[in-house]
């Protein structure tokens, strides 16, 4: 391995390597896990915080998988706090009972309680991840879940020399969830986060972190595969290699058609694999990554962090001397072209089957609210501009999540009063969306509302942004499907010219789409999946706030189209 003194080297896979149990079953395999919740002391940027982690670890344990294979975690809370696990993109097919949104598909496991999560992979390659899916109880307890092809397949691309994680996050010298709670009890806006992470190390650009910085080995020629995974909480991040091209090959495990990029961007919830080739001098060069900032004038955190991918014949800096790594530029925070160029470059590798023949056309809106102090409140609990409380809506509904039973426990037993079905499919008020909204506007109605779809429906979703309190990029994912995106735009959508911009040749397959900041996007999806899927906003400040619904999907015929029983180990509240 290349130079080595100075920094303590961290090779990704083998840090990160699960020892697992696989048993073998025809080609396909079954991979047992166990993962412990507990309170786990941390010191980042010289300060030490109890946090919750997977089994001490931070990030928790990669897993790698096969497509085909099965998973079987089995999830013990010895922590203070709820938790409950969500398989990020994997598609659940007739298992909705392991996605993990608390309260939308179980409830929370509490503390001293266990549930195991069992599902398949099936379809599906390349990078998705696993986090914590209750509060804000993800900032730590996350990680990353690699799937290969199936045994005998290849990759669609030369088999890369090596394959690295790169899951970036987001860390506070606080407890996360203490953060989260202030801001539920003021009505502001959360603490931004104080450093953002490379597999846990914030890198050496920030005070104290020099000596961790995370080592990304390569050698001259080689062609290696990195996964990058956005595992942050609230922060589009953009992310580059000095002196080196990206070449996208996939994205929330689908491949798509190759394109070459210095800068990509992410939102929380996306992956992005690119194949890296080590054409450069031998020598050390950051990888770096910081904040897209898409709304104006609202506080993030502008930091930027790095890790370093490492030559191997890099020659070792002489003793005293500092051999700063090659820094590379990035875009502005604000840089909403570069943004654009990169989410626009997406294509499917060969023509797809596009649904057509709409049966359910929804158009959603997206955006932050206010509302004002309640009477009688402390001003102290009405921290939000000029004495209110932030929220958040699709189409004018702020999302309640029940608390005595999940959506699906509910549904699938006919329990009444959890949920009622009568979530809108367009705004109930047609507004200038991302014009100067009128104040009459800005305050969403409150409740658990879902909408029901049929086994099969293929569905079209418009998906608007508002501009309410201030514009910005939302990451939008749904859970138990992948969708098209068919295209994407600025201003308010308008059928009559928009509809003419489709891709419905080779639109991207993704489960999280970057709804532009003041701008739409139209996804569409066949829903031939039961269960109840939530779609938010993956920024957990705008979920905390509402930016939320749920699709509740019936069965269809037979067993491959109905929801399997719950499992006996199903948390109740
Ligand atoms: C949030 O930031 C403020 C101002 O820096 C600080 O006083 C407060 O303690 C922080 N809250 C948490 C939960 O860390
Ligand atoms: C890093 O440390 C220096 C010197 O103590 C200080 O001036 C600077 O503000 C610190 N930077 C950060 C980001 O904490
Ligand atoms: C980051 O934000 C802080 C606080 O707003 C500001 O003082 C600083 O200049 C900013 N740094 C960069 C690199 O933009
Ligand atoms: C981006 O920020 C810079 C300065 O921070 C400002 O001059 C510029 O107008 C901003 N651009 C956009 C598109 O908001
Ligand atoms: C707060 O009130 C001031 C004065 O009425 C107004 O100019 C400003 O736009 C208000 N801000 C918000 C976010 O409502
Ligand atoms: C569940 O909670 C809701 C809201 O608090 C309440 O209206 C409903 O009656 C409760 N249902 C049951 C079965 O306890
Ligand atoms: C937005 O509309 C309000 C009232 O309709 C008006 O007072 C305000 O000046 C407008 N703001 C801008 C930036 O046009
Ligand atoms: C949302 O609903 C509230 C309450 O009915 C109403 O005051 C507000 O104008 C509505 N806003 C929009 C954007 O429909
Ligand atoms: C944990 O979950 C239970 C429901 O299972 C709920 O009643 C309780 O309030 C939750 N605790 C916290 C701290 O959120
Ligand atoms: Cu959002």
């Amino acid at each position: 391995m290349g130079c080595r003194n100075g920094s303590s080297a961290l090779s990704l896979l083998s840090l990160l390597l699960l020892f697992a149990s696989a048993v073998s079953l025809a080609n396909a395999k079954t991979h047992y896990h166990d993962f412990v919740i507990q309170e786990t002391k941390v010191t980042k940027l010289c300060k030490t915080q109890t946090v919750m982690t997977v089994n001490g670890q931070l990030p928790g344990p990669t897993l790698e998988v096969n497509n085909g294979d099965s998973l079987v975690i089995n999830v013990v809370n010895r922590a203070k706090e709820n938790v409950t696990i969500h398989w990020h993109g994997v598609r659940q097919i007739t298992t909705a009972w392991a996605d993990g949104p608390e309260f939308i598909t179980q409830c929370p496991i509490r503390p001293g309680g266990s549930y195991t999560y069992r599902f398949k992979i099936s379809g599906q390659e390349g990078t998705l991840w696993w986090h914590a899916h209750s509060s804000w109880v993800r900032a730590t307890v996350y990680g990353a879940l690699v799937i290969r092809p199936k045994e005998g397949d290849s990759y669609p691309f030369p088999k890369p020399k090596r394959d690295s994680v790169v899951l970036l996050g987001e860390w506070w010298n606080a407890n996360p969830l203490d953060v989260i709670r202030e801001a539920m009890r003021t009505g502001g806006a959360p603490n931004i986060s104080d450093a953002y992470t490379i597999n846990g190390q914030p890198g050496n650009l920030y005070n104290c972190s020099s000596k961790e910085t995370v080592i990304v080995p390569i050698d001259s020629g080689e062609t290696n595969l990195i996964r990058v995974i956005n595992s942050g909480l609230n922060q589009q991040l953009f992310f580059t290699i000095a002196n080196h091209k990206l070449t996208v090959v996939g994205a929330d495990a689908s491949y798509v058609k190759p394109f070459t990029t210095n800068v990509l961007m992410l939102g929380p919830g996306q992956t992005t694999d690119v194949l890296i080739k080590a054409d450069q001098p031998p020598a050390r060069y950051y990888i770096a990554a910081r904040a897209y900032a898409s709304a104006q004038g609202a506080p993030f955190d502008n930091t930027t962090t790095t890790a370093i991918l490492e030559y191997k014949s890099a020659p070792c800096p002489a003793k005293g001397i500092s051999s700063k790594p090659v820094m590379p530029t990035l875009p502005a925070y604000n840089d909403t072209a570069t943004a654009t160029a990169f989410t626009t470059s997406f294509r499917s590798p060969k023509k797809v089957e596009v649904p057509t023949n709409i049966d359910e056309n929804l158009f959603i809106t997206a955006g932050l609210g206010i509302n004002p102090c309640p009477r009688g409140a402390p001003a102290s609990s009405c921290q939000a501009p000029n004495r209110t409380r932030f929220t958040a809506s699709m189409n004018n509904m702020s999302f309640v999540l029940p608390s005595n039973f999940s959506v699906l426990q509910a549904h699938h037993h006919g329990v009444p009063g959890v949920f009622t079905t009568d979530f809108p499919a367009k705004p109930p008020v047609a507004f200038d969306y991302t014009g100067n909204v009128s104040r009459s506007l800005w305050q969403p109605t409150r409740g658990t509302k879902v909408y029901k779809l049929k086994y099969g429906a293929k569905v079209q979703i418009v998906l608007q942004g508002t501009s309410i309190f201030t514009a910005e990029n939302h990451p939008i994912h749904l859970h138990g499907y992948d969708f098209y995106i068919l295209a994407e735009g600025f201003g308010n959508f308008n059928p009559a010219t928009d509809t003419s911009k489709f891709n419905l040749v080779d639109p991207p397959l993704r489960n999280t789409a970057s709804l532009p900041v003041n701008g739409w996007a139209v996804i569409r999806f066949v829903a031939d999946n039961p269960g109840a899927w939530i779609m938010h906003c993956h920024l957990d400040v705008h979920i905390g706030w509402g930016l939320a619904t749920v699709f509740l999907v019936d069965n269809g015929i037979g067993e491959m189209e109905t929801l399997q029983q719950p499992p006996a180990d199903l948390p109740v509240c």
